[in-house]
């Protein structure tokens, strides 16, 4: 928990974006993984965590505008709670440390939410992402599980945006030792990154650190030689000279943020020059971006910038060709560069895509684009000072995307078939680090983690 001001001081801002009606917040549940006493782990709501703090299921709250009430509902642990898992603080006493004076029982929410669809309130909140979430909401609103959906609330999703987008300085902290757990996991990781060895082994590497230090993933580890597979979380494949091992994977502090960082390696520890040429690209890209990064500039321009660096050095290899501001303008560099360049980063580490993307990438200014590649952008609007985003190019080789585009022709003014046909087997590169955006600039968050050649091949020495 942080001090109990602070998340008085985040519902106030609160009630005064959304002006009235009641905001609702379900906590989240335990989570059964196959049989109801055997649960994942126990996440709380970000948004919970955001404005109230407590860290433990069963727990939901009201922050009723109209009546200018905050309410925690839960229920104090049973004797038989207490041989199980152990005694804890009282309900009233927790609630007191997140600034809030009154809890109720659980069995007295379903009455409280009567009274206010009868008084035809406003009843706000955001969207569910869990089964159980939208059968508690369905239950406590008086609507069909399919029904809810349709009746979240746009002021509140707002309000919560423009809230958790700016990150206070307790939030700053807790990234940063989120980051430097993280950066202890990659400092183990990365030299145990040989031939011969599996992904799995270098995973362990760096969860034993991880661990030790009393956390967990801020969500599921990327460790593979396969990094043209962006989503690939299996451990199963046995490193190989001549591989790049995409490593991104990040730690979530006590206090639930997150850390994101990529790092891609050369199985063995020495880059070949074909490795050393794309990862310079990519390195190249990164830095670029990272420079450009200042608020008021929309980050759908740095996302362009860090693409055409590239393609800049892919037209230097001679993978690309002709006239690149056309090239990018019209996407041809999304063979290598297919996703976004980067996205928020907080409680969640996408941070808030469960609100929706368009409201936390986006908003009048910039829609969503239809091109492949820039369509993918998670984040493209015009940042701001406390802004904490993530800044990840990459270049990957995806025959499947390769074979397609060949077989079509498509932009073959822009690229050199014949020469990508000889890095198919290369896999991919990616550079990740977390970024806040200062005043007149930005800052890369943490202490450094290696990322210059140099740097790398010295942690095999
Ligand atoms: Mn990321």
């Amino acid at each position: 928990m942080f001090k109990s001001e602070i998340y008085r001081a985040r519902r106030k801002r609160l009630k005064n974006l959304v002006g009235s009606g009641l905001c609702l917040f379900p906590g989240n549940d335990d989570s059964p993984m196959n049989y109801p006493a055997n649960c994942y782990p126990f996440r709380q709501d970000s948004t919970f965590l955001y404005f109230f703090g407590l860290d433990s299921p069963g727990l939901n709250a009201i922050i009723d505008i109209d009546e200018n009430k905050e309410i925690i509902f839960g229920d104090d642990v049973t004797l038989e709670d207490i041989i199980w898992v152990g005694p804890r603080k009282k309900l009233k006493e927790r609630a007191s440390e997140a600034g809030v004076k009154t809890v109720l029982g659980s069995n007295e929410l379903v009455p409280y939410m009567e009274r206010a669809l009868k008084q035809n309130r406003k009843i706000h909140f955001l969207p569910p992402y869990r089964g159980e979430t939208k059968i508690k909401l369905a239950r406590w609103l008086n609507l069909e599980v399919d029904q809810v959906k349709d009746q979240v609330s746009v002021d509140l999703i707002k309000a919560v945006v423009t809230l958790r987008a700016v990150k206070g300085e307790e939030e700053i902290t807790e990234i940063e030792r989120a980051l430097r757990v993280t950066r202890e996991m990659y400092l183990a990781g990365i030299p145990a990154a040989r031939p011969g060895v599996k992904e799995q082994e270098v995973l362990a590497m760096m969860e034993m650190v991880l661990r030790a230090n009393g956390l967990s993933f801020s969500f599921p580890p990327i460790i593979t030689i396969n990094g043209q597979i962006f989503h690939k979380t299996t451990y199963g494949d046995t490193l190989k000279k001549g591989r790049m091992l995409v490593m991104d994977s990040g730690a979530e502090s006590e206090r639930h943020y997150a850390a994101d960082i990529t790092r891609s390696i050369p199985v063995g520890g020495k880059f070949n020059s074909r490795q050393k040429d794309i990862y310079s690209i990519v390195l190249h890209g990164q830095e670029e971006a990272i420079k450009a990064i200042k608020p008021g500039v929309y980050f759908k321009e740095i996302h362009l910038l860090a693409a055409r660096v590239m393609a800049e050095g892919l037209k230097d290899l001679g993978l690309m060709k002709g006239d690149l501001d056309e090239a990018v303008a019209q996407g041809a560099h999304a063979l290598f560069f297919p996703h976004g360049l980067g996205h928020m980063l907080g409680l969640d580490v996408h941070d808030m895509e469960g609100l929706g993307e368009n409201y936390v990438g986006y908003d009048e200014t910039v829609q969503r684009s239809e091109q492949f590649g820039l369509g993918y952008l998670r984040l493209a609007r015009k940042l701001q000072p406390g802004f904490v985003l993530t800044v990840e190019p990459g270049i990957y080789f995806i025959p499947a995307l390769y074979e397609k585009w060949r077989k079509e022709k498509k932009f073959k003014d822009f690229i050199n078939y014949e020469k990508v046909e000889k890095f198919l087997d290369f896999g991919g590169v990616r550079v990740e680090d977390d970024v806040l955006v200062t005043g007149d600039g930005c800052k890369i968050l943490g202490p450094r983690i290696p990322k210059k050649i140099a740097e790398i091949e010295n942690l095999f020495r």
